[in-house]
């Protein structure tokens, strides 16, 4: 058909989230000023990283330095941009960000009922060589902007009304949850617009793809060995599973929901609470992975059940399809 060359009907992201938020007769549109603040956000990001090897070639333009200072590493002047991005929206009351040692809490005159907690820039260690990277975040909400305390960040992954990430990648890829499913959005370059392009994503019930850092094998516990093992040699006549390591949590997860299979970060001796930081790492995409049908396991409990004490906590984390995850649950739930 001619005429459906060219898509007439296009589903932005913003056009998405006031239609969720239209649900709600309670909304006056603060959502969606928040989002696309975030929004804002993970365009300058992509811009920047897809001109990173450009910049240190030539440097960008309107970024040199009177000082002649070394340019800003791109995770730094990501968070900027962020933080920068949400005080501004006049939605916010708390951020918590990786970069920064402690929250933000946002002045009164700009304040607003929503917490961000985010990564600006995940896996920044890839950037130099082109590797995929992204952005992570959770939202919550308090009930009384004019009285905050750090204990509204401090909650369970499941109190969480939103999160999401966005990929720099081969495309630049944003996928959201606000507790009604999970859906995918390509920014279009040329339009400047993210537009629906993976409605409702649900992960496989089993996969066939295992996602860890072997390299640390010998320091795992005897369940997360047990179960490497099992990827490897089944028992059971199935045939065994690919291994697939990025590196980079957000292209790893973004797989993981596409293809389905598991992602571990897993506890180990000397990280006896592994190295993902719950708040802005384990939490946003375990409400992802449960929003897409999967499960999210710490090795203990139920990940979005966690409460963390402090901003930067870490856990071990398993996520995945849901038969997957079972099976690590059995072997967590056989060794006591
Ligand atoms: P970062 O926040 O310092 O970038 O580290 C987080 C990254 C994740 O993206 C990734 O899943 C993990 O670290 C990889 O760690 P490792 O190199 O130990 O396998
Ligand atoms: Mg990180």
């Amino acid at each position: 058909h001619a005429a459906d060359a060219f898509r007439t009907d296009l589903m932005t992201i913003t056009r998405h989230v006031l239609n969720e938020q239209s649900r709600n007769p309670e909304s006056k549109g603060d959502f969606t000023i928040l989002l696309s603040h975030i929004v804002l956000g993970c365009k300058f990001v992509c811009s920047a990283v897809n001109k990173a090897g450009l910049a240190k070639l030539i440097g960008l333009a309107g970024e040199t330095n009177v000082q002649g200072e070394e340019q800003k590493k791109l995770d730094v002047l990501s968070n900027e941009v962020f933080v920068k991005a949400l005080v501004s929206s006049g939605r916010t009351c708390i951020l918590v960000s990786e970069e920064d040692e402690e929250a933000t809490f946002v002045d009164p005159s700009l304040r607003g009922r929503y917490c961000v907690v985010f990564d600006p820039l995940d896996g920044s260690s890839n950037i130099d060589c082109g590797v995929s990277i992204g952005t992570i975040f959770g939202i919550y909400m308090v009930k009384d902007k004019d009285n905050v305390t750090l204990d509204e960040v401090l909650q369970p992954g499941s109190n969480m009304l939103a999160a999401g990430y966005c990929m720099y990648g081969s495309s630049c890829t944003f996928v959201l949850s606000s507790g009604s499913g999970v859906n995918g959005f390509t920014l279009d370059p040329s339009l400047g617009e993210f537009i629906m392009t993976h409605p409702d994503i649900k992960i496989p019930k089993k996969g066939k793809i295992y996602s860890v850092n072997e390299g640390n094998a010998k320091n795992w516990d005897g369940p997360t060995a047990k179960y490497v093992e099992k990827c490897k040699f089944p028992k059971d006549g199935s045939s065994p599973k690919s291994l697939r390591y990025i590196g980079s949590m957000v292209a790893d997860i973004h797989r993981t929901l596409l293809y389905g299979g598991v992602f571990l970060y897993p506890a180990d001796k000397k990280n006896p609470n592994g190295k993902l930081r719950v708040l802005y790492e384990v939490f946003p995409m375990s409400f992802l992975m449960e929003q897409a049908g999967g499960q999210a396991f710490t090795g203990k409990q139920r990940a979005l059940d966690l409460v963390p004490s402090k901003i930067h906590d870490r856990s071990p984390i398993f996520l995945g399809s849901y038969d997957d995850i079972e099976e690590i649950k059995a072997l967590y739930a056989a060794e006591v």
